[in-house]
């Protein structure tokens, strides 16, 4: 299967690396808005403008599937992707609630959603989790954890001083919704600062999960095709991927 990967940035590249890890395609052609990141700030029809021109882009190339590595799009644009799409277009939000439903057995366990500003004033994450019996929420919108990764830093007084910001008076939760491309890479910092007994849902792991139960995944593909592309400076995306996806 050859399939696209829609990210407003690099961030997807944390959800391409599951894919990777997993060897679930035969060709993976990323796409990151680079020109016009962060869509965590951006509104409604904006978002979803962007997201329609992505569906364009993968016009040009014939794919079988798009994933939606974004949550910020996922939250907003997964249906009107779907209207002007010849492939199906499924998205991280969707297997992030899966995948903490399938991880969670007691319907009172504390779930701690992260996420961009737009991501949280969507709802999309408490919406799905209610209709799967989990009401005991904790939201928080975590927009700068998004610059602190893209500076690279991981761990350390910078971050320290962000979750203090954010998380004072965050009850410890029984699992860690990471729902924003560039969370995974602070996934041990949180951990640490939660302890071990929170479960961290990544949103790339979810989406193999999901992929796996819904299509017919059965080939591995050691050494998949990879092309990466951007809308602004794409020699500085595939150097990330090189970095992060140790190519
Ligand atoms: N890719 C975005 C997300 O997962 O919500 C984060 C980066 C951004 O556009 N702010």
């Amino acid at each position: 299967m050859k399939i696209g990967v829609f990210d407003s940035g690099i961030g997807g590249l944390t959800v391409v690396k599951s894919l990777l890890e997993n060897q679930l395609f035969e060709e993976i052609i990323y796409y990151g808005d680079t020109a016009r990141v962060p869509y965590g700030i951006k509104d409604k029809t904006t978002i979803i403008r962007y997201a329609i021109e992505a569906v364009e882009f993968f016009k040009n190339f014939e794919i079988d599937l798009i994933i939606v590595a974004c949550n910020t799009v996922s939250a907003y644009a997964l249906d009107e992707m779907r209207e002007v799409s010849s492939c199906p277009v499924i998205g991280v939000v969707e297997a992030g609630i899966l995948a903490t439903s399938n991880a969670l057995k007691d319907k009172n366990s504390n779930i701690l959603i992260l996420g961009t500003k737009a991501t949280i004033n969507s709802k999309a994450y408490e919406i799905g989790l209610k209709m799967e019996g989990f009401y005991n929420l904790q939201v928080k919108a975590t927009g700068l954890f998004v610059p602190i990764v893209e500076e690279e830093i991981y761990e350390g007084e910078i971050l320290d001083a962000a979750f203090k910001h954010y998380f004072n008076t965050t009850a410890t939760p029984n699992a860690i919704i990471l729902g924003c491309t560039h969370f995974p890479l602070i996934a041990q910092a949180l951990q640490n600062h939660f302890g071990k007994d929170s479960i961290l849902i990544h949103s790339g792991d979810a989406i193999v999960e999901y992929l796996e139960k819904t299509f017919n995944l059965n080939t591995k593909h050691k050494k998949p095709k990879l092309e990466f592309f951007a809308s602004e400076n794409p020699e500085a995306l595939k150097s990330i991927a090189k970095k992060w996806l140790k190519l």
